[in-house]
């Protein structure tokens, strides 16, 4: 009701089973009551407000209701994380891995199901969900040893009798955004590294993900992290994303990790630098993939196709411009566009053997359908692609009933160049916009004309080309024989120009943005030695070369 106050402090999210409501899902699929959890409590937004999570392969299908949390539920949500912080930062970092250990645990235990809640709720197929939530138990079992290790080192000093060290040290609260395409290996990345480092967070969840996000907030939970370690906030547009990043002004956030648009990551980054708290911006890519006329043009069609379509081309290392050398052209085309024309598309959960699913929600597919629009009026040639599947305009191996979903038919554009505007936007979704070269140079000159430099990739079988591509393109990360989708956990994930900010995520490398370093020295000789002014001189020996002589 208008005005009225809603319990806050509902019950501990390990007391609680998950609540359904009422239903009247066309699948028989459960709609549960979503919660923000804040300091292990299960809370409502402070005005009650809603907002509902559907599936986007069975739009009917509602997956529940969740808080719409406002500015106090923000706040309230990075005060627990602040109260939390000095008990968690004290933790020893292998009590701290231990839990993590345990979270990858229980993901595994709880695999499946977390697998299909995903496809369920943002249409991607259950195969790739399956992919994902390895990667974020991988990421688990990765940062559980890293708590035995997290190492500092001893330094040697220019003084006697004095230590020197290194210490880690962890940056406070964390303010976590990220995308709903990948929302559990993504978040993944960016929480368990903070928390492994002694940080607490507030993860404001995906809008289009909620359900996924809770269910990992409360496995989070079960595996012994202390309440107000992970706060997790819902919300929609603008709203809580937005108090987040504003309360670094208020000087509430000591650490911003945000994985989504150039635009915004701008705009977060902005609002950081100006206050000096570190962020981490994990950006948009136009990846650039090379096809040489010394590749294996079989493997070199499938990397394509499968960079290009994979996920429904929304990942933000799916292959934008597909950079075709002249000679293999024709060749490369027609073999490419039998398979794009037989691609499979539906709704996993129901049918098998499909490449791809629905968009991640309507918004995706309407701003799928701008980037279609621009195409088009950059004067691209169609090749292939009809917009939005209907049940009136569907490909061959569409599967299903179209009406029921957002689907997208896949598209190829050619006669792509460089003063055209679709070279150099991102449109997230299943779309190739094709590019010919003349030779290697303009390849590699292409490749880097877009404003991005997040992935990239080449097939070739002459290895000098493979080693100039690898050492003339400008990104984060570069495929050989490889498509431009597909990271590791282990290995730096992150772009350059206008992909990011030059941080990186998994492996060892994302410590070093979760953590300061810290330099001690431990003066042991009892009295006052000052550093840069009582270093011994060492006398140099007189030399008998008359070196002026050669000038
Ligand atoms: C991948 O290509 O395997 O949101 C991962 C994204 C990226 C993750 C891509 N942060 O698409």
């Amino acid at each position: 009701m208008a005005g009225s106050r809603v319990a806050r402090n509902m019950t501990h999210v390990l007391e609680a089973g998950f609540e359904y409501i009422d239903s009247n899902n066309p699948n028989g699929s459960p709609s549960v009551r979503g919660y923000n959890i804040i300091n292990g409590q299960l809370t409502l937004a402070s005005d009650g407000a809603t907002f509902t999570s559907h599936n986007p392969a069975w739009l009917d299908d509602c997956l529940g209701e969740f808080p719409l949390s406002t500015k106090e539920d923000v706040h309230a949500a990075l005060a627990a994380a602040r109260a939390a912080f000095p008990g968690w930062a004290a933790t020893p970092a292998p009590t701290r891995g231990q839990v993590i250990g345990n979270m990858g645990r229980l993901l595994m235990e709880h695999k499946d199901d977390i697998v299909r809640l995903q496809a369920r709720e943002i249409g991607k197929t259950v195969k790739e969900c399956g992919g994902e939530v390895q990667e974020a138990i991988d990421t688990c079992l990765f940062f559980q040893s890293e708590g035995r290790r997290l190492y500092g080192q001893t330094v040697n000093s220019e003084l006697p009798d004095k230590e020197l060290f290194t210490y880690r040290r962890p940056l406070g609260v964390c303010g976590i955004i990220n995308a709903c395409n990948f929302p559990s290996a993504v978040p993944f990345w960016k929480m368990i590294p903070a928390i492994m480092c002694g940080n607490t967070c507030v993860w404001k969840s995906p809008q289009d993900s909620p359900l996924l996000s809770f269910a990992l907030t409360r496995l989070m939970h079960e595996a012994g992290l202390p309440d107000g370690v992970i706060n997790l906030v819902h919300g929609k547009g603008s709203g809580a994303g937005q108090h987040l990043v504003d309360a670094v002004d208020l000087g509430m956030v000591n650490k911003i990790s945000f994985t989504g648009s150039t635009a915004v990551g701008k705009m977060i980054g902005e609002v950081c630098g100006r206050n000096l708290v570190s962020a981490s911006l994990e950006l948009g890519g136009k990846n650039p993939l090379v096809i040489m006329p010394s590749a294996n043009l079989e493997n070199a069609v499938e990397g394509a196709y499968w960079a290009g379509f994979g996920t429904a081309g929304q990942r933000c290392t799916s292959l934008g411009n597909l950079i075709i050398h002249e000679d293999i052209y024709d060749e490369f085309v027609e073999r490419l566009m039998a398979k794009v024309k037989s691609t499979a598309i539906g709704d996993s959960m129901r049918h098998d053997g499909v490449l791809y699913g629905s968009m991640l929600s309507e918004k995706y597919a309407v701003d799928f359908l701008k980037g279609i629009d621009m195409c088009e009026a950059s004067g691209a040639t169609k090749l292939w692609g009809e917009g939005r599947v209907t049940n009136q305009n569907k490909p061959a191996n569409f599967i299903g009933d179209a009406s029921v979903g957002v689907y997208m038919w896949p598209h190829v554009f050619a006669d792509v160049t460089e003063d055209m505007e679709c070279f150099h936007e991102e449109i997230f979704g299943p779309v190739v916009t094709i590019v010919k070269a003349r030779d290697f140079d303009h390849a590699l000159h292409l490749a880097n004309a877009s404003p991005y430099g997040l992935s990239s990739a080449i097939y070739t079988n002459d290895r000098l080309e493979a080693y100039r591509y690898k050492t003339g393109i400008k990104a984060g990360m570069t495929g050989i024989n490889n498509s431009t989708t597909g990271a590791e956990a282990h290995l730096p994930f992150g772009g350059v120009k206008g992909s990011g900010n030059g941080t990186r995520e998994s492996g060892i490398w994302v410590i070093e943005a979760y953590s300061y370093w810290h330099a001690v020295n431990d003066e042991l000789s009892g009295k006052l030695q000052l550093a840069q002014m009582d270093v011994d001189e060492i006398e140099l020996e007189e030399a008998d070369a008359d070196y002026s002589a050669l000038a």
